[in-house]
């Protein structure tokens, strides 16, 4: 283990880099020198992102350790004054993971050997009841937070009966969402796990638990967050194994995490995708590097009964909900130009739609409201989207340059959908499809009818029926999305997905004109308090997975 991977893995490292702060600045200032990252920068954006002055400067130093990747800087970097106490908060190169955890068959230090004996004790499947009333070990211990997790984590019903599902009549899907926490950023915010079980932090240990939970769940479309791209290759062998194929969209700019999708080939047909990308040059709310992956599925035994499918994870930053706010007006244009079917006496129809992923939201703050409740007015309110006294919102959010309706509509759709006119080309650009903004002709053409250098509000007609606002102060959309989880249990006690600080529900599975039957309940986050940290041995992630079932109604074959 080279001396960067032992410092990014160390747990307990920024209590001791508090301690040694002067000795961290020496180093840092060390580092800088050899690497071509500007220092400045990099110490700004980490504190734009850290809790702490602290955290942020230990992330810089990380980052620049990280930058330098020749050998002989690691050798030289190895010999600095740094390595004597970062030793101290690893196990001894020699120390045997047996004499902590006591596997079975372990026998040298080696993470290889050590998922290779968790896989050994899991697939034993609990030896807990033959070892309960011996020693309480550590051991036992550990098998009790399994099944203690286990135990959370039914599969409850909607509705009192049992619904029975006709074959000819439906199609049982079953959609799962987690976010996997890509191992990368684990090792960029080492202070988040100072309190967690060292070995369980391993890719691979977190890799065998977390791809048991999901293939155990048996879901038709799988949608993870965090996938790391360098991990994708080998994360992907037991689920191609399993007539899984893929769909992947990594975040844009220098992250090395994305989106992955996966679905049963054998069940379901591509017909159409995209990849958004929220990242749009010289837009301050659209300057992030969020992504979503927009689905359109056939039933292969049917193809005329289709649903899309979206998963997103965006923005993390608790202080920005406007800049999430502004990616959902994007996602929900984007989903609502694939799943448009047709306009009619009562308003448009769309397929049916379920949309999952991280949203780094709670339930009923702003950005929760507009999806769930279809309306938004986000004027006058403060970056978080809740009334507050200084730096309001104005009537503005993203400029109407884009052409994306506050309807979440784009509309150049619109206009070649109601009127037969124009392109019916999107304005956004997408760096993955070589898609850059229409070109200045090209756009002046389009300018003639939304005056995109304003930042008044636009209303425009476009015919007798049908008009549309920009930076009007208020968002709409025309899903009626409903949340399969409730974020409440029965007593009232709120769910939790993930920890941000305090447990709290962040990811979601929304959905439109399909029947949920069942979901894979959530615990309580005074449950959560009475397990160790995640990630831990029961869970591979720092989020809890969320699954339903849904049943969509197969479209009947038009007779000839
Ligand atoms: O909460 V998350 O974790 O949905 O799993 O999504 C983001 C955060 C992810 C991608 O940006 O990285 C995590 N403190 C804690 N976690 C952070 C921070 C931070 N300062 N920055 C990013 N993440």
């Amino acid at each position: 283990m080279n001396a960067t991977t032992r410092l990014l893995t160390t747990l307990s490292v920024s209590n001791v880099f508090c301690r040694n702060i002067h000795s961290v600045l020496h180093q840092e200032l060390k580092v800088a020198h050899m690497s071509e990252v500007p220092l400045k920068q990099l110490l700004l954006k980490n504190l734009r992102k850290s809790a702490s002055a602290p955290e942020a400067l230990f992330s810089t130093y990380v980052n620049l350790v990280d930058s330098i990747s020749s050998p002989e800087t690691h050798q030289e970097f190895a010999k600095t004054i740094m390595e004597p106490y970062l030793d101290s908060c690893f196990i001894p190169k020699d120390a045997s993971p047996a004499s902590t955890y006591d596997f079975p068959t372990a026998s040298s230090s080696s993470v290889e050997n050590s998922s290779e004996n968790i896989a050994a004790i899991f697939s034993q499947e609990m030896d807990i009841n033959r070892n309960s009333g011996q020693d309480d070990s550590f051991e036992n211990k550990r098998l009790r937070d399994i099944q203690r997790y286990r135990a959370m984590r039914k599969w409850k019903r909607f509705g009192k009966l049992k619904q029975s599902v006709d074959p000819n009549d439906a199609f049982v899907l079953r959609l799962m969402s987690f976010n996997i926490l890509a191992q990368s950023l684990l090792e960029s915010h080492p202070y988040l796990y100072k309190e967690h079980d060292k070995e369980a932090l391993h890719w691979k240990v977190r890799k065998y638990l977390i791809t048991q939970e999901i293939l155990q769940v048996e879901a038709n479309v799988i949608c993870l967050q965090e996938m790391q791209e360098a991990h994708l290759e080998e994360f992907l062998i037991p689920f191609r194994a399993q007539g899984y194929d893929y769909l992947y969209k990594k975040r844009t700019n220098d992250k090395d995490d994305g989106l992955l999708l996966l679905y049963r080939a054998d069940q379901l047909v591509i017909l159409d995708h995209l990849k958004v990308e929220m990242y749009q040059s010289g837009i301050e709310i659209l300057s992030r590097d969020n992504v979503a992956l927009v689905v359109k599925f056939a039933l292969r035994e049917n193809l005329e009964t289709q649903i899309v499918i979206a998963t997103t994870h965006l923005l993390y930053n608790p202080k920005r909900s406007d800049v999430r706010l502004g990616q959902t007006q994007i996602l929900l244009s984007e989903i609502e130009r694939l799943a448009f079917l047709e306009n009619t006496m009562t308003g448009p129809k769309y397929l049916p739609i379920i949309l999952s992923g991280d949203f780094n939201l709670e339930p009923n703050t702003g950005v929760y409201k507009f999806i769930t409740q279809g309306q938004f007015t986000y004027q006058n309110k403060g970056r978080n989207l809740e009334t507050q006294d200084y730096r309001l919102l104005s009537n503005l959010l993203i400029p109407p340059h884009l052409h994306v309706t506050d309807g979440c509509q784009h509309f150049n759709v619109l206009m070649q959908r109601l009127r037969g006119e124009g392109t019916g080309e999107v304005m956004l650009e997408n760096r993955e499809r070589g898609q850059k903004r229409l070109s200045e002709d090209a756009s002046r053409a389009e300018e003639l009818r939304v005056n995109g250098g304003t930042s008044q509000c636009q209303t425009i007609e476009i015919d007798d029926k049908h008009s549309v606002n920009f930076s009007s102060g208020t968002l709409t959309h025309p899903f009626r999305f409903r949340s399969v989880y409730k974020h409440k249990n029965r007593h009232g006690k709120p769910e939790a997905t993930t920890n941000q600080g305090k447990w709290v529900t962040v990811d979601y599975i929304f959905f439109t004109e399909v029947e949920p039957l069942d979901k894979y309940s959530l615990p309580t986050a005074d449950e959560c308090n009475d397990l160790p940290t995640i990630p831990n041995y029961a869970v591979g992630s720092d989020h809890l997975c969320l699954a339903a079932t849904f049943k969509v109604l197969k479209k009947k074959r038009s007779s000839l």
